[in-house]
């Protein structure tokens, strides 16, 4: 995948998001499940959509939207899997936070924090006992979830048994209400890392097609790496979360899908690699569906029909599609 693609996939999951977090705000009771919108996470999911080969896993947390979409390459099986419906992505039995997708690898997500981690150690270690060993296990997790043992242990237990596995720290500075200073001491992965003689790199930038060759580097002798992205969440912890900078419920969908001028924001990022004629087009288009979604339960009034049909109406459409 080139700069180009990369970049329009960056713009695809900031424009679903945008339409959840709009069916969020307006109908806070729709779902009986907590979702975690991503926004701002954009390039690190799009990078694993890049790094990943068809024979590597990927372990998620709660905050999963985004990795989802990007893997699904659609709204409309997740929206109907938060609605618990049959025809959604799991076939409405696992929701939000334990949503698994294994035909694209997405084998196993947990909203227990940490617990993902050794499991991915399990996963790595059965692939290697099968002698599947170019097969790499990513492990996504947070600045709040490697407090938990379950990181300690995990990383040793991987770097000890030479697994296979990245562990991917999407650090966004939050810990539901609560910033890294107002919890613990700061962690410095880079010489967390080398002390178990793991290699190491910080993602900063939300450069997807940088991230993806971080994401696929193979440490000479094997064993496993950690990478830790930077990120900012522009939607709080799970809906309005006091502490938080931002309220979900003040972005518009229609303002556009650019959240913040400046490179911590992925669609920022993401303009560069496009014709600013093609970013404002796209903009445009996308923008006019996501108010569209604005609509009853999708699995019963159609939603995604109505936004679907809304694009056939749209004179105006981007030169590509991703679905
Ligand atoms: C073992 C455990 N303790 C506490 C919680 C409650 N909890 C849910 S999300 C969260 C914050 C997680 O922070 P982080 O890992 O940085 O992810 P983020 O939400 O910032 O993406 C907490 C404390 C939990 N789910 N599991
Ligand atoms: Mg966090």
């Amino acid at each position: 995948m080139n700069s180009l693609t990369a970049a329009r996939l960056v713009l695809q999951l900031r424009h679903w998001q945008l339409a959840m977090n709009e069916l969020l705000k307006r109908e806070p009771g729709r779902f009986c499940v907590p979702i975690h919108c991503a926004l701002g996470h954009e390039a690190v999911a799009a990078a694993t959509r890049l790094a990943m080969k068809p024979a590597d896993r990927l372990l998620l947390t709660h905050r999963n939207m985004a990795f989802h979409l990007a893997h699904a390459g659609a709204l409309e099986p997740l929206l109907l899997e938060y609605e618990l419906s049959a025809a959604g992505l799991a076939g409405g039995r696992f929701g939000s936070m334990n949503l698994q997708n294994p035909a694209a690898g997405l084998v196993y997500t947990s909203s227990i924090l940490g617990n993902n981690l050794p499991v991915a150690c399990g996963v790595a270690m059965a692939l290697k006992e099968r002698g599947e060993t170019a097969a790499r296990v990513y492990v996504a997790t947070g600045d709040g979830a490697i407090e938990e043992g379950a990181f300690w242990e995990s990383l040793v237990l991987a770097a000890s048994h030479s697994l296979n596995v990245c562990f991917l720290v999407e650090n966004n500075d939050h810990s539901l209400a609560t910033r890294i200073a107002e919890r613990r001491c700061a962690i410095d992965l880079g010489r967390v890392a080398a002390a178990v003689g793991v290699d190491y790199e910080l993602l900063t930038g939300n450069d997807p097609v940088q991230y993806a060759a971080s994401l696929t580097k193979a440490p000479a002798g094997g064993g496993p790496i950690v990478r830790e992205a930077m990120v900012t969440t522009f939607c709080n912890h799970a809906g309005p979360t006091p502490g938080w900078a931002a309220d979900p419920r003040a972005i518009d969908a229609a303002g556009g899908l650019e959240l913040e001028a400046s490179p911590r924001d992925p669609v920022h990022v993401a303009r560069r690699a496009i014709e600013e004629e093609e970013y404002q087009a796209t903009n445009r288009f996308l923008t006019s569906l996501a108010v569209v979604v604005n609509a009853p339960r999708a699995a019963e009034a159609g939603a995604i029909g109505d936004m679907k049909k809304k694009e056939e109406e749209v004179e105006e459409k981007p030169a590509w599609r991703l679905t």
